[in-house]
């Protein structure tokens, strides 16, 4: 949604102005007085909101700490052409994390390891939980993905359960509104708390209904400990609450520890992994997983809502660190 204001004497001639410009569509996002260095434009501002395409605006380019570019896919390791150094160099080209790389040669302890023995030591330290079940919040840096990721399950889920979208965001009215009017359009039931201590009770309320309640949050940057602290208190008043630390999967394994790190206060349960997509990298998807011991639910691989989400598999995640996705594709390729 693009957001833009339009001053004058009254609040009726600016709406008029922007009814003008804008047509009947644009929704009116706030009326108010205006503020000091802006009433020299006229007494009143009016805020539109215009209607762009139904996905949520693109993460400021700070949010993210991406790789400069995706590698492509790691091939395995050739006993036949590669030294004893072999394992650890295609671990260390995927960016697992030099301590789980130590714990998988270590528990490997053979110079000629095959395929399937190195993939079982990389499947054991793996844990998956899709199910969708009690109220679940969806915690992360900002731009991580979070409202998307909300938006493809609660679509999806839909067709088989009530679904409640619970928007909890003290500041950002657009993006609240933003989720209000996909949530108008997906059928979906949608309530706003625009303060912590609102958010419990709207939630239990819904989840005593028998619905499935998803929590959307904004991102707190390093700056915003304040409100991070308040939401999380919010949060923990939930009964049977599922916390899901939403990541991008382009960000290097060292910095979705800090990530990790970071949100540690909201006890994340689960983790969830974005912009898989972009990546052809697994190592920080597999590192975070692995280092927490927080089951993965879901993945996700595009900007479509509902489609590009995937219920997260142990096999998923291990091939595609392999780069075995890629393989079979090429070998599917050259087949057919
Ligand atoms: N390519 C790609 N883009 C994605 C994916 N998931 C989300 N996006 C895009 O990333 C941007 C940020 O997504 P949001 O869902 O708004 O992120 P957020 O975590 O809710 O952001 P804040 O609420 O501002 O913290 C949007 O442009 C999304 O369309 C993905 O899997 N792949
Ligand atoms: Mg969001």
């Amino acid at each position: 949604m693009r957001i833009k204001s339009y001053f004058s004497a009254t609040v009726e001639a600016a709406v008029s102005k922007a009814r003008q410009e804008l047509g009947d569509d644009a929704l009116l996002l706030n009326a108010r007085p205006s503020p000091d260095d802006a009433l020299h434009l006229g007494a009143y501002e009016v805020v539109f909101g215009i209607e762009t395409p139904v996905v949520p605006p693109p993460a400021p380019p700070a949010a993210r700490a991406e790789r400069p570019a995706a590698p492509p896919p790691a091939s395995l390791p050739d006993p036949a052409t590669d030294d004893a150094d072999s394992l650890a160099g295609f671990l260390a080209r995927q960016d697992i994390s030099p301590a789980l790389i130590q714990a998988i040669e270590t528990s490997l302890d053979d110079d000629t390891v095959t395929e399937q023995q190195l993939i079982r030591a990389l499947s054991r330290r793996l844990n998956v939980n899709s199910s969708l079940n009690g109220p679940i919040a969806f915690v992360g840096p900002p731009g991580s993905g979070k409202t998307t990721l909300l938006v493809k399950l609660a679509i999806r889920e839909s067709a088989d359960q009530a679904v409640t979208v619970v928007c909890a965001d003290s500041q950002r009215i657009a993006a609240a509104e933003q989720l209000r009017r996909l949530c108008l359009i997906a059928g979906l039931t949608f309530e706003y708390a625009g303060e912590p201590e609102t958010l419990a009770p709207i939630v239990d309320a819904h989840h005593a209904a028998g619905r499935l309640v998803l929590i959307d949050l904004p991102g707190f940057g390093p700056s915003e400990l304040g409100p991070a602290r308040a939401w999380q208190a919010a949060l923990a008043k939930i009964s049977s609450l599922t916390p899901v630390l939403t990541l991008t999967a382009t960000a290097r394994t060292a910095d979705l520890r800090v990530m990790v790190g970071h949100y540690r206060m909201f006890k994340p349960q689960r983790l969830a992994f974005t912009h898989l997509d972009e990546t052809g990298v697994w190592g920080g998807v597999y590192s975070a997983a692995g280092e927490t011991g927080w089951p993965v639910g879901w993945l996700t691989t595009g900007q479509s809502i509902p489609e590009d989400v995937e219920d997260a598999s142990v096999r998923r995640i291990v091939d595609g660190l392999m780069g075995l996705a890629g393989k079979a594709r090429a070998a599917a390729a050259a087949a057919g």
